[in-house]
């Protein structure tokens, strides 16, 4: 408990504090009715006065120039009156015509920004409907975003809290578009802190400068900065999303989903489903992540912090009298809800873009969920209950609204967090571990019952029009009688085959072995571990930017001479950035052995994995699994089950005191994150870098606008990154 009272004490900032100089010109500009009070010229004045002190004694070692000095003296003062006469008549003139004349106060200073922070933050629902009308087989085309980030308070469930919002609105915008289609966003930085957006699961082949990864393949993008991503997006299809990589800003609001059809992707399903939608689940901090953030990495602090509540499409509503203690409004929040035509398959695209927390969905009544897509590989259709997703996992599944005729017409979808997995399954402040959205039936028309809006058969993105009074509940009982205790993956109960089958190589070229856990570093500091390795990014000089000056030097510390893998210990040091290095396109495996009890999704960037093996225990060994020592080929060669066509993903959970084998072609030239998808232990150390084809990499250039990323002072780079472990030296326990 003590933990959170310490978090409130550096959380809240007064909303004006945080606004970025150009916002707070505007907001200032728009308020001020052009009156400058006496208080204000004053300030203006004194301040003059305190930068003329600011010059300082003149020396006495030149007499002579005590003359000119004093001149000089005279010239200063004589300019800043004249500068704050001006100044004062500029306010002056502005008097007379806003207080008699009524003209429209003066231009805001950025009337574009102006808009985004005045704009309703709330994303209508339905534009995370897919667009029915989707040109599956358009050719090959530019799709263009143009985004603003801003710092903006918002009350998704009705607390309060400061947010970060692409364009003013929460969640992110829905990122619709074609494999094969090329991606260009623009990226313009208005908040106060550094940043950067990755595309989670898009492979980038070719583009490892778009990964978005500050301190790995770019510099963030400094407050007042731009950006722009542009990649083309090739040999992939399904759900994935986007989200902010800078720091825990994730948990601020910068996430929203992507979408890339595929001719194809339907005939996955059996039954051909006649709407198709995202459903964004998120865990839900109250506090500002910032604060969490630095509380978490704080020294003594085992466990991370646990959520207050989760947001499905960004909407809950929670019960504001259960929080005294925070600034709370639900006047204007609604639970989320979806209008499905009865007698109808549909397709839900369930992403958890949340940071910490598992999620298990199910429906009321509707228990035949069918997967056909799991992190963006489509699966031969396999029905489940409930679905089970960790930080940065996606499913979709297909089910019937056939319940039509039965007691309701109202369903709750859940989506509960799995406290079991908390430090504490206890959420703090009254929290609710169970998000719910209302499913509600319509008929088609003439056939009694609600009628259908538009979006709930075929036609164009729209939703119901309930209004937060009218908003009718669903009575349906929980479906959830099989709730999930631990976190592991799906793949624990069922084995998916992705469709088409695509086996993985036999034979691996090199084998890494990796121990991970949580253990106490420096300062007693609680960090992520792999090996000896606790990450540690340099926001100033990315790791890609070091390697491609280093080849480029002929340094042979990065060359890695005569070895095909290795690490790059000379290059970087191993205690804070442990670099895996690729020579060529090589088939590589990856062994984690987690000797913790906590459980940690592991997100490779770049390159699918394909799940060779996981369990509980220690790793059994290859011969375990039919495979040589090293993972060098099929043991018994007429077993290949094996490798014949495993479950590729990017998103793999390592269990608590379990393993997982993973192999993946590294064949993406770049360098690549690998590490845990729970912000709290990413942020404490939990990842590595693999570097690949390294040979290719030396005739590359580091292009001029990343070159320019990394103009901006160490200080502004690293702002809304983890603080540094040095700002907790000389923590002593007592
Ligand atoms: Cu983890």
């Amino acid at each position: 408990m003590a933990r959170y009272d310490s978090v409130r004490s550096v959380s809240p900032e007064p909303t004006e504090q945080r606004l970025s100089e150009d916002q707070r010109n505007s907001l200032e500009k728009d308020s001020s009715d052009g009156n400058m009070n006496a208080e204000q010229s004053e300030g203006l004045l004194s301040a003059e006065t305190r930068d003329f002190e600011k010059l300082g004694p003149l020396t006495p070692a030149v007499v002579e120039e005590e003359g000119k000095g004093r001149r000089r003296k005279w010239i200063i003062a004589a300019a800043v009156f004249l500068t704050a006469l001006m100044a004062f008549d500029a306010w002056l003139f502005f008097i007379p015509h806003s207080k008699t004349q009524q003209s429209p106060p003066p231009a805001p200073a950025d009337p574009h920004l102006d808009a985004l922070m005045r704009v309703p933050f709330r994303r209508p629902e339905e534009e995370y409907i897919l667009d029915s009308k989707w040109d599956y087989s358009a050719p090959p085309q530019v799709r263009m975003y143009n985004w603003t980030i801003v710092d903006k308070d918002g009350n998704p469930d009705g607390v309060y809290k400061p947010m970060m919002m692409i364009n003013g609105q929460f969640p992110g915008p829905m990122m619709e578009v074609n494999e094969g289609d090329t991606v260009i966003v623009n990226v313009k930085n208005s908040a106060k802190n550094a940043t950067g957006i990755h595309w989670h699961g898009l492979l980038q082949n070719g583009t490892n400068f778009m990964d978005g990864v500050g301190g790995v393949t770019q510099c963030p993008i400094a407050p007042g900065g731009s950006f722009q991503y542009n990649f083309t997006v090739a040999g992939q299809q399904g759900t994935y999303y986007y989200h902010a990589h800078q720091g825990v800003q994730m948990l601020s609001g910068l996430v929203g989903p992507l979408v890339i059809h595929n001719v194809n992707e339907s005939k996955t399903s059996t039954d051909p489903y006649s709407t198709d939608r995202v459903i964004l689940l998120q865990d839900w901090y109250h506090d500002p992540a910032e604060g969490l953030l630095r509380d978490s990495l704080s020294p003594g602090n085992e466990n991370s912090p646990i959520p207050n509540g989760a947001l499905i499409n960004g909407m809950n509503k929670v019960d504001c009298a259960q929080h005294p203690n925070r600034t709370c409004d639900t006047s204007q929040t609604l639970l989320p809800s979806m209008d499905m035509m009865a007698g109808a398959y549909h397709r839900l695209r369930f992403i958890n873009a949340g940071g910490f927390a598992w999620f298990q969905v199910a429906i009321d009544d509707h228990l035949r969920l069918l997967v056909h897509e799991v992190d963006g590989t489509p699966v031969k259709q396999f029905q489940e209950a409930d679905i089970t997703l960790s930080p940065g996992q996606r499913y979709s599944v297909t089910f019937a609204t056939d319940q039509a005729g039965f007691d309701f017409t109202e369903y709750w979808l859940r989506a509960r967090m799995i406290e079991g997995c908390f430090a504490d399954p206890k959420l703090p402040d009254n929290g609710v571990s169970e998000a719910k959205m209302i499913m509600r039936y319509v008929m088609p028309a003439g056939m009694g019952g609600p009628e259908p809006s538009p979006a709930a058969g075929n036609s164009t993105r729209s939703n119901s029009t309930a209004t937060v009074s009218s908003q009718a509940l669903p009575t349906s009982t929980n479906s959830l009688v099989d709730y999930a205790m631990q976190c592991k993956d799906m793949t624990a109960r069922n084995k998916y085959t992705p469709v088409p089958a695509l086996p993985a190589p036999a034979i691996a070229d090199h084998s890494w072995y990796f121990r991970v856990n949580m253990a106490i570093g420096d300062w007693r500091l609680e960090r992520g571990f792999m090996n000896q390795s606790s990450f540690r990014s340099d926001l100033k000089q990315p790791t890609l930017h070091r390697l491609i000056d280093g080849l480029a030097s002929g340094n042979d510390s990065f060359s890695v001479a005569g070895k095909d893998a290795a690490i790059m210990d000379a290059a970087f040091h191993p205690d804070h950035e442990l670099v895996l290095s690729h020579d060529r396109i090589e088939t590589v495996d990856i062994i984690l052995q987690n000797v913790d009890e906590g459980n940690h999704p592991f997100h490779l960037h770049g390159m699918p994995l394909w799940v060779l093996g996981q369990g509980h225990g220690y790793f059994p060994g290859y011969e375990a699994l039919n495979l040589k020592p090293g993972g060098k080929g099929l043991l018994d060669p007429a077993n290949n089950t094996v490798v014949a066509n495993p479950l590729r993903r990017d998103t793999v959970t390592l269990e608590g005191f379990g393993w997982t084998l993973l192999r993946f072609v590294a064949d993406n030239p770049g360098v690549w994150l690998f590490h845990c998808h729970m912000v709290w232990h990413a942020e404490a150390g939990m990842g590595l870098q693999v570097v690949t084809r390294l040979r290719d990499l030396r005739g590359w250039t580091v292009p001029d606008a990343n070159r320019k990323l990394c103009e901006a002072s160490p200080e502004v780079l690293s702002s809304g990154a983890a603080p540094p472990d040095e700002i907790f030296a000389g923590f002593h326990d007592e």
